[in-house]
């Protein structure tokens, strides 16, 4: 009884992190007046998971040689990763708001000389996955215990460079990855399956030689079962295909194509945070 009642904290604190991490990510796009506010969204409940949970790292001690990293390939979701950094205590939370001004340690795009916490430089899309891959061989030649988290966009998966890095990783059993796909179903200029459609996506992976498992990437529970059957998964790497909404929880971007990279007023950030804060679903 007591470990139901402790694994049911445990998710409502992660949720209620998730809802931190989208309310930091809202307010510090909304006071710079645009940005990618759809795919930093729906990565909230993830980055909440991994950060405040399932990866082992310590903030007082971020070179830590034997630390999981997490690299965001999709760098241009910098400002959702901002904001569980800044909460996990690799900066001052104050720092948000210098997000992309100039000579900022918070590029829009994630760059790991001028942030601390973050593992890789990236924004061109898919070379943060071949690096996270490098990484994870570098790691087992190493014999390092440490774990690769990675993350991909759904647009993003259309680059080539994914592809050729999931044969590697396929062929080389790199059980330290565990990747994630934000499927948001959307990219910069519409709907994935129109643009080139991606399915049938988990046999895709399969057939590289992935242990593949399709969640909803809103569901705390779910990502933290998911990355536990990853991880007792030995000789081959793990993709988790996340389920998501594009702009998840902002009432002005979710479920719309056009908040890829999209204006956002104080009337419409303050409206947002507020409808987070009263808990009001949209
Ligand atoms: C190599 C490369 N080509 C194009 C771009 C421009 N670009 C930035 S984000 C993006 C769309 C990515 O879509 P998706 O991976 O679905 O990410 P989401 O917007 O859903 O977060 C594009 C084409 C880029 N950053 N890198
Ligand atoms: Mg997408």
């Amino acid at each position: 009884m007591a470990e139901i009642t402790n694994q049911k904290e445990r998710i409502q604190q992660l949720e209620a992190k998730a809802v931190e991490l989208r309310k930091s990510t809202i307010e510090m796009i909304g006071k710079l007046g645009v940005g990618h506010i759809g795919g930093c969204l729906s990565i909230c409940d993830v980055l909440s998971a991994l950060y405040f949970d399932v990866m082992k790292i310590d903030p007082s001690n971020k070179d830590w040689q034997e630390r999981d990293r997490f690299i965001l390939s999709k760098g241009h979701g910098g400002p959702a990763l901002y904001a569980a950094l800044a909460h996990r205590g690799y900066f001052d939370i104050q720092l948000l708001d210098t997000l992309n001004r100039s000579n900022t340690n918070l590029p829009s795009h994630c760059d790991k000389i001028l942030t601390p916490g973050v593992d890789m430089t990236a924004g061109s899309l898919a070379q943060g996955f071949s690096a996270a891959i490098g990484m994870a061989l570098g790691a087992k030649i190493d014999k390092n215990p440490c774990r690769i988290f990675t993350l991909i966009g759904d647009g993003e998966s259309q680059e080539g460079q994914i592809w050729e890095a999931a044969m590697l990783a396929g062929s080389q059993q790199l059980d330290n990855v565990i990747a994630f796909v934000d499927y948001n179903k959307m990219q910069i200029d519409g709907y994935t399956q129109e643009v080139n459609g991606l399915e049938p996506l988990d046999l895709k992976w399969k057939a590289f030689g992935w242990h593949v498992q399709v969640i909803d990437g809103h569901d705390i529970q779910q990502i933290l079962d998911s990355i536990e059957r990853a991880d007792d998964e030995k000789g081959r790497p793990s993709m988790i295909i996340l389920n998501t909404i594009k702009g998840k929880g902002a009432y002005f971007a979710e479920g719309l194509v056009g908040s890829h990279n999209m204006p956002v007023t104080e009337e419409m950030w303050k409206k947002a945070v507020a409808m987070l804060d009263e808990g009001e679903v949209i």
